[in-house]
């Protein structure tokens, strides 16, 4: 299969990160999406290709219009007014507050497009951002063209932006963007089918109400497990939406006997659902060695889990997304396409 690649990620490093009330470096980093490429390159997956640019249309059919002007303002305003370090915000509009009137200063617009203060701007953040973006919408268009299969090696990930908010080390949602795009393009359903650890709570923020696009999470269960205020089993959907969206929550420890049980019973719900195509949503932070995670799959279970997405016979774009055990990413995120085309 081909590969949508953009060197423009590389400008958004050397991020920093509040992890346990301490400011770390990030561990979203360039490395991730270069070793992946690499390793598309050792194994001979296929061509790689930069992305087309799009104009943010695409990106305004799932997030607030005001919300993605405000992204690339906000570096520049960042550094014109002496704030040095990444641009995150420390305050945010929680219950009780006012949520509905957009403040002036640049931290506290921050806070108000974010849930946390995990999706730090740097010089080359919009940039990175912006072709991530385009590099699903690429990769959905050789999808849409007849390929069985894409790869979108996104960076920075999608998962956890929703609407109108960013977090997680993620701005805008890829995935969703793809999504609604194949939906603009005449598909009349489509899966998103989110197998990173995290539960990807900005992809079921955008799609809660709908039932044209069925959004599938297998994630460490909120209760214990970032982002916390989401994708407990109960959460199936409102309204029209109501039975479209299906969360797997797991507990630490999670192997992958237990997760692909998991994702037997979520290729049966989406192959039911019968959708034109399918967004996968790959993460690879489910590995036992994720420095920030605590499933314990395996390098050897990645070409299973894509071999059982093939094996849905659907039209399939691959998103990436998290995955933090940086020497086994390439192998791991890899394996699952690999895995696909043998599927
Ligand atoms: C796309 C994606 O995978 N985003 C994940 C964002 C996770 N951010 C919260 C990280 C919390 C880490 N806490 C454990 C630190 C162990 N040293
Ligand atoms: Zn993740």
């Amino acid at each position: 299969m081909k590969t949508i690649f953009s060197p423009l990620h590389a400008g958004h490093s050397g991020q920093t990160e509040l992890v346990a009330g301490a400011i770390v470096p990030g561990f979203e980093k360039p490395s991730r999406a270069e070793i992946i490429k690499a390793r598309v390159e050792a194994v001979k997956l296929g061509p790689i290709a930069e992305p087309e640019p799009h104009d943010l249309s695409a990106a305004k059919r799932v997030h607030d219009a005001a919300y993605i002007d405000f992204l690339p303002t906000v570096w520049p305003e960042w550094e014109a007014s002496g704030r040095g370090g990444s641009a995150m915000p420390f305050t945010w509009p929680t219950r009780g507050l006012r949520g509905d009137v957009v403040p002036k200063t640049i931290e506290a617009k921050l806070g108000f497009y974010s849930f946390d203060a995990g999706a730090p701007f740097v010089r080359g953040t919009w940039d990175a951002i912006k072709s991530s973006c385009d590099t699903a919408l690429t990769a959905a268009r050789l999808v849409k063209e007849g390929q069985r299969a894409a790869f979108a090696l996104c960076r920075p990930p999608g998962h956890h932006a929703g609407s109108a908010f960013m977090g997680g080390y993620c701005f805008i949602n890829n995935a969703a963007v793809a999504a609604q795009w194949f939906r603009d393009q005449g598909a009349s359903r489509v899966s998103i089918l989110d197998v990173d650890y995290h539960h990807g709570n900005g992809t079921q923020e955008i799609f809660y109400s709908r039932p044209d696009v069925q959004v599938i999470n297998l994630h460490g269960d909120p209760m214990t497990e970032y982002p916390f205020f989401l994708g407990h089993a109960d959460e199936k959907g409102a309204g029209p939406g109501e039975g479209f969206n299906i969360n797997y929550p797991m507990p630490f420890g999670t192997t992958f006997e237990a997760w692909n049980a998991s994702l037997e019973d979520a290729c049966r719900k989406l192959a039911a659902y019968a959708p034109d195509v399918v967004v996968v949503s790959l993460g690879v932070d489910t590995f036992e060695k994720d420095p920030i995670s605590h499933f314990k799959l395996v390098s050897e279970d990645y070409p299973r889990i894509g071999g059982r997405i093939a094996r849905l016979g659907l039209p399939t774009l691959f998103v990436m997304e998290g995955g933090y055990a940086v020497d086994e990413i390439g192998v791991n995120a890899v394996g699952v396409l690999t895995g696909f085309e043998e599927g």
